[in-house]
Order: structure tokens, then sequence, then C-alpha cells
């Protein structure tokens, strides 16, 4: 099955998560850059944007449900109201640091949600499908931990054995297995991406690169975990969104993509980036990196990430349009012009503190 041949503005584009940090950037993509109806089921968790479900409910081309995946009925429904042709798949828990403290929601979300939509999707398919008619595409958005850790040299390519270590990293290979379990068996059109670091907007401040700005900021300890020498491969979730949108439209139905940025960088010295970057824009609060302090390791820390993304810049000519530096800038100055949005996660939500230690 090669590329969808679906006029644009005909089309429906279901997307599972489209409220948290992922989702809703590829939301506003789809809502500047094509022309497609949007239907965003999103459960809203800790972690949703509630500011960018006000932002896209202002526009008629999108519509939110405020679902559970779990919930194959209001599933159901969804689908058979809104008729999608393709879902991207984003909803899922997806902080390791929270998988270590409890596991539970994280099997729950990511297993069983992925299993429940897999299963309404096929019976939607099943009772709808024209034989004219192109069918659904189901787009698995995953992440690159699922093939476990590196030493200091090589890359993970799509046909890398999975070794997830983290409880988070073992529900997502899950959840890719039975994506693709469904293509094989049940004929489902279906694509598995893996996707590496993504940092950016609106990013929960529990990720290294919001924790890291914001501790900055305030003159709190930026807790680097271990030596800081762990290794992670980078790219901005605007590039990942025009990734996802590539891979929807012109990927190949039973394969998986892997997507990055070719940036990878120590833990250390990404932090040492963003406190350079914090110096010059905002040097009244500076210099940031005397904030900067090493604790105690991450219980099975994977040491190194880094992606191989060639299937995807050769076969479908994609390629990222921030470096890292640029990258860091841009995020760097969105936080600082965004204070209110992070202020408020940590008045209600989430206080900034350490996560994912193991109690004794
Ligand atoms: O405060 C911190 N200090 C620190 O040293 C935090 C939060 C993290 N770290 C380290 C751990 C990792 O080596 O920084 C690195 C990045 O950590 P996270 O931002 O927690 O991301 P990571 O564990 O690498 O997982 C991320 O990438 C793959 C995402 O959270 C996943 O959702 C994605 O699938």
């Amino acid at each position: 099955m090669t590329a969808l041949q679906n006029n644009e503005s005909d089309m429906t584009v279901l997307v599972t998560g489209g409220a948290g940090f992922i989702g809703s950037a590829f939301v506003r993509y789809l809502l500047e850059k094509t022309k497609v109806k949007i239907v965003n089921i999103d459960k809203l968790t800790y972690a949703a944007n509630l500011q960018a479900i006000k932002e896209f409910g202002a526009n008629d081309r999108h519509f939110h449900f405020q679902e559970d995946i779990c919930d194959e009925t209001a599933i159901s429904k969804i689908l058979e109201n809104t008729k999608p042709n393709i879902v991207v798949h984003l909803a899922a828990e997806s902080h390791v640091d929270r998988s270590i403290e409890g596991p539970a929601a994280f099997i729950q979300t990511n297993i069983l949600g992925t299993y429940t939509l897999l299963e309404a999707i096929s019976n939607f398919e099943k009772k709808y499908a024209q034989p004219n008619q192109q069918p659904l595409r189901f787009i698995h958005v995953s992440t690159d931990e699922v093939y476990g850790s590196l030493g200091a040299t090589g890359r993970f390519n799509e046909d890398s054995a999975y070794r997830p270590n983290s409880p988070y990293a073992a529900t997502k290979a899950a959840s890719d297995h039975l994506s693709l379990a469904w293509h094989s068996t049940y004929g489902l059109e279906t694509i598995v991406t893996n996707a590496s670091n993504n940092y950016g907007p609106y990013q929960f401040p529990e990720k290294l690169i919001p924790r890291t700005i914001i501790s900055a900021l305030c003159g709190k300890p930026i807790e680097i975990y271990g030596t800081g020498t762990n290794i992670r491969d980078w790219i901005h979730v605007n590039d990942h969104a025009d990734a996802l949108w590539c891979i929807a439209i012109n990927g190949i139905s039973g394969l998986t993509y892997n997507i990055g940025a070719n940036a990878e960088a120590r833990n250390v010295d990404l932090v040492g980036m963003l406190c350079k970057t914090l110096d010059e824009l905002s040097p009244a609060t500076g210099p940031h990196a005397r904030h900067i302090t090493f604790v105690d390791d991450r219980p099975g820390h994977d040491f190194r990430y880094a992606l191989d993304t060639s299937r995807l810049q050769t076969s479908l000519e994609w390629v990222p349009s921030y470096t890292l530096t640029e990258g860091i800038r841009h995020t760097t100055t969105w936080y600082l012009e965004n204070r209110s949005w992070w202020e408020k996660i940590l008045e209600t939500t989430y206080d900034g503190s350490r996560l994912g230690r193991i109690q004794p």
C-alpha cells in the first residue's frame, strides 16, 4: 500500500492525546498546514494542555472529546459519528520517572488503551469499509526507548531488537507489538513511529529541558542524575509533528519509521547549553550554571539513545528544520515568554520536585 490518495479537505484525522505535549503540537500543525478536520480524543489528565484545547476550540475544523481510550463504547461511538480516514495515536503516559513510582497507569493507558483502540478501529472498519474506499490508516506514535540502551557507538535502526528497560518503555514496546500484530493478523493498515527525545513549547515541567529552564529561572537546584554523561538524541516537537504527517500520508503500511534529527547531546552538555542561553536571554537571573547539582541516579537509567533515521530521510525525503542550537533557543525563549503557563502548573499540578526514586 502506498501513499494516501484522498483529497485533504475531505479528510478527517482522529488524534488521540491531542491535548498532550506532542499531540497538541501535532494538532496545531494540522490546523496551520493542512485542511483536514481534526477529531481530538483526550482524557485531560495531569499533563494536558488546557490552553491548547481552548485555542483549538476557536477553530471550526477541531472537535474535542474528553474520553478515555480505554472506554471502547465511547471510542466506537466517536468513530461511527466522525468516520476518520487516519487515526494518529499519541495518547500515552510518557514520563519514565513516574513509571518507576507507579507503573499501573502506564499498563492501563499505554497497553490496554492501545488494545482497546485497536479493537474499536477494527470493528469500525469491519462495519463501514467499502470496496472502493481507502482503508483507515492507524499511526501508532512511539519512542526510541523501546530499543533499550546503547553503548558509546552505533545507532538504532528499524530492525534493532526491542530491549525496553523502564516500565514506561516496556509498555510502549507492548503497544508497538500490538499495533503491528493487528496489521499482520487482521489486516489493519498500520504504521509505527519511534521518535527520539522531544522538546519545545508546552512540554510539561517534569521533563529534563523544561525542568532545567524553570529551576534555573527560579534559582532552584538544577538536578542532573548521576554523572550527566548519559546521552539523548533530541528533536524539536514541531519537526516531529511535520514528520508524523509526512509518514501518515506517504508511509508504507506495516512498516516502522524512526523519527529523529541527528542531534545527540550528553545531559550535562545540554544543561550547560540551556544555562548559557538563559544567561544571554535573562541576564538578571544568571549566571544560571551555579544552580547545577549532581544527584543520585535514576534506577535503570539508559546510557545512550541514538537513532538512524535514514529510512525516513531517504524513502520519504524528510529533513528536520531545527538544529539543536536553534531549537534550544526557540524553546528557552518560549518558556521566558510564557511564564504564566508554567507558573500555574507549579502552583496547581506539579511543584517541580524530583520524581522516580524507589522508596526503600
Ligand atoms: O531532572 C532531570 N535530570 C536529569 O538528569 C530529569 C527530569 C532528567 N534527567 C535525565 C534523565 C535522562 O537521561 O535527562 C535525560 C532526559 O530525561 P527525561 O526528560 O525524563 O526523558 P527520557 O527519560 O530520556 O525519556 C524521554 O524520551 C523518550 C521522554 O520522557 C519519553 O516520553 C520519550 O519516549
